[in-house]
């Protein structure tokens, strides 16, 4: 039989009524506040005519408004859809029209590229400023502090839809993923619980904005889950802002990718800036054993890496605090379970041997939103399909190769880009490189290294060719070096891989 379960009322009901539950450069609110708050903003949705099920869009800044619109939404039985701010106005156009959602909510920030969204999404008929006056919009607007409306409660099971997340991965149309609301509990109790060992005296500081499926985990569900506090922060992220926030805020958990890693350590911040972090975690793409070495050598702290994805809501596989093998992602977390499988499809039981990563477990995705085709590629049965790369260690760790498709051959052997990739950037020259396959004279694949070089060095192809055969098996060096000025990579950080391959094959 179904079981009544409301996602949002299990976080609101987390922390004492008194704590601290968020905490903004705007304003703080206690959990009685912010469950007060988000029951004003599900009343005010019910008010606007959204029903069971339908999507609230949200297009907003890391900030309390964010926050109460995915509670009150969620409470309201309604599905909340937190999309990215990074997008432009066509884009953002895309994923409403395929949402069908009819209520917009919008940070005055993004009120342009709201505006043409609109154009392109004809079933919105209503849209929520926050911050901004509802000029030019050609629907009928509502200013976010007036939202409000009478809350009834009690609408939604446990595997009523909670939340659909938009993915593209690194190719593609966006695709809804759409979870549950027994999914956010699962995944407090998994990660979180499991893993990290939350608890309420535990204050969180996310990079990743809770439009990302990391953020989310990192901002919402796994603070309030703890009955801790989240620390937003509204603006761009840079080193000197989150360094701040950490030396003001004193987070007890920092959340970030590889890129924003990099970012710290090539800032001058001050080396105690992290001191209050008991646990810094890695995902994204995977860290490379170098980066975790300096960053444990300057800051004192080892980052815990692990890998999710938006299907899967968040991380599945990481590294264990007190055993992380660096360059390697870890093991299951508990309550999850993985396996690799071969081209064939057939599971790979030995350690050593390359495949591709399925993972099982409890907060898995009910599919794509009018994606039959994608869904059936992705989702079978009870095993998700990554596309990433992975070999199990001897130790029973996991080590990523990269995507499944960026795996190359070289003289008929499997030679994996993110290895050649760690060796490069050891290099003082390199700032940041990627390695693809590019055909050579007799249109054999042959591994190209990409390289940004870092500042004030010159790329010098033969001695970086050199460096590589001197660290590596010579069958891995590069055979060809490229400069670039940048890597192209998507709104979440990750490489575009596909992108580079189509540059050095013209
Ligand atoms: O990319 C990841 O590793 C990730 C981690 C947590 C949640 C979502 C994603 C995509």
């Amino acid at each position: 039989m179904a079981t009544a379960f409301n996602a949002a009322e299990y976080l609101l009901q987390a922390g004492r009524p008194d704590a601290t539950a968020v905490v903004s450069p705007r304003r703080s609110l206690t959990y009685a506040e912010l469950a007060a708050e988000s029951r004003r903003v599900a009343g005010g949705l019910l008010e606007l005519g959204v029903r069971p099920e339908e999507r609230v869009m949200f297009c907003m800044v890391d900030d309390v408004e964010l926050l109460t619109g995915i509670l009150g939404a969620m409470l309201a039985g309604a599905v909340a859809v937190p999309v990215s701010t990074m997008v432009t106005g066509p884009e953002l156009g895309q994923v409403l029209a395929d949402s069908r959602a009819r209520v917009l909510c919008v940070s005055g920030e993004f009120a342009g590229q709201a505006v043409t969204a609109l154009e392109l999404a004809p079933e919105v008929t209503d849209v929520v400023l926050d911050r901004c006056d509802g000029a030019g919009f050609g629907v009928r607007t509502h200013d976010w502090a007036s939202l409000a409306g009478a809350f009834p409660g009690g609408r939604t099971w446990e595997d009523s839809p909670a939340l659909w997340l938009y993915t593209s991965g690194t190719t593609g149309q966006p695709k809804g993923a759409m979870h549950r609301h027994a999914s956010i509990r699962a995944v407090c109790e998994t990660y979180a619980r499991g893993v990290l060992a939350t608890t309420s005296a535990d204050r969180f500081l996310s990079v990743p904005k809770l439009f990302f499926a990391y953020g989310l985990g990192n901002s919402c569900f796994f603070p309030l889950g703890a009955g801790g506090t989240t620390l937003l922060e509204p603006s761009r992220p840079t080193p000197a802002l989150f360094a701040r926030r950490a030396r003001e805020e004193q987070p007890s958990l920092f959340f970030a990718v590889p890129t924003f890693y990099a970012a710290l350590l090539a800032s001058d911040v001050p080396d105690d800036s992290f001191s209050s972090v008991r646990h810094a975690v890695s995902a994204g793409e995977p860290l490379p054993a170098s980066l975790f070495e300096r960053f444990r050598a300057r800051f004192g702290l080892e980052i815990l890496d692990g890998i999710g994805s938006t299907e899967a809501l968040h991380i599945f596989l990481s590294n264990q605090p007190g055993s992380v093998r660096p360059g390697s992602t870890g093991v299951p977390v508990p309550g999850y379970s993985v396996q690799l499988r071969d081209e064939a499809g057939a599971v790979i039981a030995a350690a050593g041997k390359p495949g591709e990563l399925f993972v099982a477990g409890p907060s898995t995705a009910t599919g794509y939103w009018a994606r039959y085709d994608a869904t059936k590629l992705v989702f079978q049965g009870e095993w998700l399909r990554t596309g990433d790369s992975y070999v199990r260690n001897e130790d029973g760790t996991y080590s990523c190769l990269g995507r499944f498709g960026d795996m190359l051959k070289a003289g008929g052997i499997w030679v994996s880009p993110s290895e050649v990739e760690e060796r490069l950037r050891q290099h003082p020259a390199v700032a940041e490189v990627a390695v693809v396959a590019a055909p050579d004279a007799d249109g054999l694949d042959k591994p190209v290294a990409c390289v940004v070089p870092a500042p004030g060095f010159a790329v010098d192809r033969d001695e970086l060719i050199e460096f590589c055969r001197e660290g590596l098996a010579a069958f891995k060096r590069p055979r060809g070096v490229v400069e670039l000025a940048e890597l192209p990579k998507t709104a979440t950080g990750k490489i575009r891989r596909n992108v580079i391959r189509e540059q050095v094959r013209d």
